[in-house]
């Protein structure tokens, strides 16, 4: 047994782990008690991370060996093909032909090689990122105001805060282990505020001092009243905006008008909650902002920005312990692409492309005579150019754009349109695997070597505990053998550009391009990070990285003066109309991870959130004559969506939210056939949190439902074969289920019975065709019931089942099945349409623990035992279930459920 320390590959709170192995073989993973991110501690994702990182169950998903037109080939086959397609193309076309659409999950060598390849090789700067959909408004809002790209605080703020304004961020389900710094630093000091800016009631906004629901899009409306209001009870600090600021005078005549009454009318809150949030805010001693997509998705996603870092600025919230605006980065390494300058506006090391003297840099480190000056394509821009056939060649690696780009209509066009996608993945099961012309199979975390950079610029080793199963390599060192390959046919004999043997050699010409810059690392050295994670800058001379920033008030200005920016409020792009009545929202979910390429093979992960839903206020739900479970049509002016619907009042009376994890890889269609492609004119970010919906009943009245218990393999291998036949249906949808087995959940509708040769693909697909199969059938009414027993001692548990028809009856039977309940007691009527089981109804409970897999239902039956204060009440019920003890994901599930049972008696 061996353990190595690493990184965890999903959120930008970057916790250090511990990867055991044996052998080839990932075996276990724990906190780094030593990183500073995490203390040890992760969350329910990371935690997981030995189950889907090379264990067996994904190695079936695994990319193993170079496809080129889905024919195994080897890698110099494989790469002499994309070098001589990339080189002919932009010969042909110029090199702006070429597209290179990367990735925030992606090593910042892998960034830094992909970045030289685009722009230094080929003279292209089409080469853009899923930090576009993600980072790049918080990018551009710094740069806007205090001239760059670097949130000035780090984590250990939380604790310094005395006000926590948290925008735009549901912190407790995506960054959970940020968010268990929070509830230490409340129980430390009981004085401490919290305010929650969503529209939505999440988590994070329920355990808030103050929840400010807003209406979509109208944040800087929120910041700019809040700012009138400071102004106006003299709680700005004149001196601070004296010494270290300009541009006050401008935002102070727009906030003039910005009163309660005309910041209520806007953003739909009460006047007294504007009047509190900022009355909290001036009375605070130290505010730390905390933020995210709320505020990024946005067509104004850089005023948003902008109008938060105003309210720092102008309250000289910034520079010291506990206060600035600090911005949660979503990937582990979306802040590593942007050092290394991995963007379609941006060159290495924060250097920008609209500079000359910043592009002779650049050249001159390269040892080349210049590099592109011409403004490259960014993430949506460059899928409408291969829509519209102006870039005919894409590279895609580490993301998956036919599930995460918006107005998914365009980028299927584009993928079918291009001449050659080459996708380089380490999952073959992803929507964009299916498009792409030449897959290339990367490894994967726990497999390779290099450096990620965290939210608070702290910068991270990942390391390899294991070999990539496969031919699968490193994403660096396949670039760079491309590289090779397109240097052979574009500059013969000139010595190469990519002459790296390690990760480390990367990283070291990278540290080199940082001198003199914001981020110099110039006095940092691949033994020091080895030694432990720090954070940048770390220049020559420093003995350790800086951890907060600007605390002189001096900032990288060309003065040294922060600006305010005179930012007004603009409505989202596609404002709710009587035709699309609906503002629709998407985000995230607590346990899955973007496309679920990983998340999605575990069935655990699926207890807390079992399948997609259309979310929508109770009163929404009545109006629209729907109830629970009836499956909505969802039609934005780019395209339509069938889901079952879920009534909530965490969602406001005429908005909807859909998780972003539903791509069609699980759900017939897949979220963003919805979302718009409307961006943020400064960022080029996309609105993913609005879009215009109308929503109806779906008339769908046919139903098929199938479930089976299988083992992994086959479990993987079943969703890979339903997952052709979804395009049969009017809804379709396959998850797995489980925690000790392996389930797979199958759900289809349509207006007509399916035909009966479907039907009977599907129930041989779930292995109902056999002896021990009971089957009754009623072709003429398309009504079809199987199920598959098995015999364990003296009992008979369910296998497998499919109802068809009217499936009303899966209340009922699939908990049997779910549970591995005994079945006998229900014998005569299992096949018996239309009957009422005996006895009371199993009915399915919410997981909220995964950990401890705790539904609601017990821990409810457990509270209503416990009585006293909260906290007692909390603790007795962990005593008696272990929920929250482990990872902590759920404690602010179970807050919630503490606050709303009553007191036993
Ligand atoms: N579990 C989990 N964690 C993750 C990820 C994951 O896939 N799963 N992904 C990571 C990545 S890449 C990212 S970018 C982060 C994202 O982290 P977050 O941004 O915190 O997550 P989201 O759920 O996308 O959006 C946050 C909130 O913005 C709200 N919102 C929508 N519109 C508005 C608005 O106009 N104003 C305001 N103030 N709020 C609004 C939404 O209701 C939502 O609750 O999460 C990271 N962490
Ligand atoms: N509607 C809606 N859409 C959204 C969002 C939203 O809030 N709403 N959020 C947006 C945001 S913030 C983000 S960040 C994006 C995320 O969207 P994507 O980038 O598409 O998300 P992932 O599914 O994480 O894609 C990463 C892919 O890399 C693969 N992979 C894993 N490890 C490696 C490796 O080491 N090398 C290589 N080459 N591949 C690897 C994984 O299998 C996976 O398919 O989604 C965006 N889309
Ligand atoms: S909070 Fe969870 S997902 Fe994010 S880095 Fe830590 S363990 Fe990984
Ligand atoms: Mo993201």
């Amino acid at each position: 047994m061996k353990e190595t320390r690493s990184t965890c590959p999903y959120c930008g709170v970057g916790c250090g782990v511990l990867i055991e192995s044996q052998g080839s073989q990932i075996t276990g993973v724990r906190g780094d008690p030593e990183h500073p991110a995490n203390f040890g501690r992760l969350c329910t994702k990371g935690q997981t991370l030995h189950l889907t990182a090379s264990a067996p169950i994904t190695l079936h998903q695994r990319l193993r060996t170079p496809q080129l037109h889905g024919q195994d080939v080897s890698w110099a086959s494989a790469l002499d093909t994309a070098a001589d397609r990339f080189t002919a193309i932009a010969r042909e076309h110029g090199p702006d032909a070429l597209g290179f659409y990367i990735s925030g999950q992606l090593l910042t060598e892998d960034y830094y090689v992909f970045n030289k390849l685009a722009k230094g090789l080929f003279g292209t700067n089409n080469v853009d990122t899923n930090s576009r959909l993600c980072m790049s408004s918080a990018v551009a809002g710094y740069k806007l105001t205090l001239g760059a790209d670097a949130p000035p605080t780090c984590y250990d703020d939380v604790k310094h805060a005395q006000l926590l304004f948290i925008t735009g961020s549901n912190v407790a389900w995506a960054h959970p282990v940020l968010y268990r710094r929070i509830e230490d630093a409340r129980l430390a000091n009981p004085l401490m505020k919290v305010i929650a800016v969503d529209p939505r009631r999440t988590e994070t906004a329920e355990q808030a001092d103050l929840h400010l629901p807003l209406l979509p899009g109208t944040d800087v409306a929120l910041f700019n009243g809040m700012l009138h209001l400071l102004l106006w009870d003299g709680q700005i600090d004149a001196r601070y905006i004296a010494a270290h600021t300009e541009g006050f005078e401008a935002l102070k005549a727009i906030v003039r008008d910005s009163t309660p009454a005309v910041t209520a009318r806007i953003t739909g809150l009460k006047e007294e909650a504007i009047v509190q949030a900022a009355r909290w805010w001036g009375e605070s001693a130290a505010t730390l902002s905390l933020y995210c997509q709320g505020l990024n998705q946005s067509s104004s996603g850089t005023a948003k920005n902008a109008a938060l870092i105003n309210l720092h600025l102008a309250t000289g919230q910034i520079g010291k312990p506990g206060a600035g605006p600090f911005s949660l980065t979503g990937q582990p390494n979306a802040m590593g692409g942007r050092e290394v300058g991995g963007m379609a506006n941006l060159l290495s090391a924060h250097r920008d492309l609209g500079k000359a003297e910043d592009r002779a840099e650049v050249a001159r480190l390269w040892g080349l005579p210049d590099v592109p000056a011409r403004p490259g394509k960014t993430a949506v821009e460059m899928f409408q150019a291969a829509a519209d056939g102006e870039i005919k060649a894409l590279w895609i690696a580490c993301t998956n754009p036919a599930q995460s780009l918006p107005d998914q209509v365009t980028v299927k066009r584009a993928l079918e349109r291009a001449e050659f996608v080459v996708l380089q993945e380490a999952f073959a099961s992803t929507a964009t695997a299916r498009h792409a012309h030449l897959l290339l199979p990367a490894s994967s975390w726990g497999e390779k070597d290099g450096t990620v950079t965290n939210s608070e610029r702290r910068i991270s080793r990942v390391r390899a505990a294991v070999p990539a199963p496969g031919q699968a390599r490193a994403d660096w060192a396949i670039v760079c053998d491309f590289a090779r390959r397109v240097e052979q046919r574009l500059r013969p004999g000139a010595p190469t550009l990519f002459p790296y043997a390690d990760a480390e050699s990367i990283w070291n010409e990278h540290r080199e391009s940082t001198r003199g810059r914001d981020l110099d690392i110039t006095g940092l050295s691949w033994d020091r990070l080895d030694a432990g994670a720090q954070c940048w800058p770390f220049p020559e001379g420093a003995t350790q990285g800086q951890e907060r920033l600007y605390a002189d008030g001096t900032f990288p200005t060309a003065n040294g003066r922060a600006c305010f920016a005179a930012v007004t409020y603009r409505a989202v792009a596609e404002p709710r109309d009587a035709r699309f009545p609906f503002a629709l929202n998407t985000g995230r979910l607590r346990d899955q991870w973007h496309g679920m390429s990983r998340t999605g093979t575990l069935g655990r992960l699926f207890g807390h959130t079992p399948e997609p839903t259309l979310d929508l206020h109770p009163q929404d739900v009545l109006r629209l004559r729907l109830a629970d479970g009836d499956l909505a049509t969802v039609r934005s002016r780019r395209g339509a969506l069938v889901l079952p619907v879920r009534g909530t009042d965490s969602v406001a009376p005429t908005q909807a939210f859909v998780a972003m994890h539903w791509g069609d890889e699980t759900l017939l269609g897949g979220v963003n056939t919805l979302t718009s492609p409307a961006v943020c004119p400064q960022s080029r970010q996309p609105e993913l949190k609005h879009a215009a919906v109308q929503i109806a009943r779906a008339d769908l009245p046919w139903r098929l439902v199938a479930l089976a218990w299988c083992n992994e393999a086959q479990a993987l291998q079943l969703r890979a074969a339903l997952r052709p036949l979804f395009d049969g249906f009017g809804y379709a949808s396959c998850v797995p289920f489980g925690r000790e087995r392996s389930g797979v959940l199958f759900r289809a509708a349509a207006a007509e019975p399916a035909p009966a040769e479907l039907q009977a693909q599907i129930a041989t697909l779930f292995g109902l065709q056999g002896a021990d199969t009971l089957s009754y059938a009623d072709p003429q009414r398309g009504q079809r019931r199987s199920l598959r027993l098995s015999r364990k001692g003296g009992d008979q548990h369910l296998e497998a089942m499919l109802l068809a028809g009217d499936t009303r009856a899966e209340g009922w039977i699939a908990p049997l099945l779910q549970q591995s309940l005994p079945v006998q007691a229900h014998g005569r009527f299992l096949l018996a349409p239309g009957a009422t089981p005996p006895g009371p109804a199993t009915l399915r409970s919410p997981q909220v623990c995964s950990c401890f897999d705790v539904s609601e239902r017990a821990i409810v039956q457990t509270l209503a035992a416990c009585a006293g204060p909260p906290a007692a009440r909390l603790a007795a019920l962990q005593a008696e279930l272990h929920c929250g003890t482990q990872c902590g994901s759920c404690r602010p599930a179970l807050k919630r459920l503490v606050d709303l049972q009553p007191q036993p008696g």
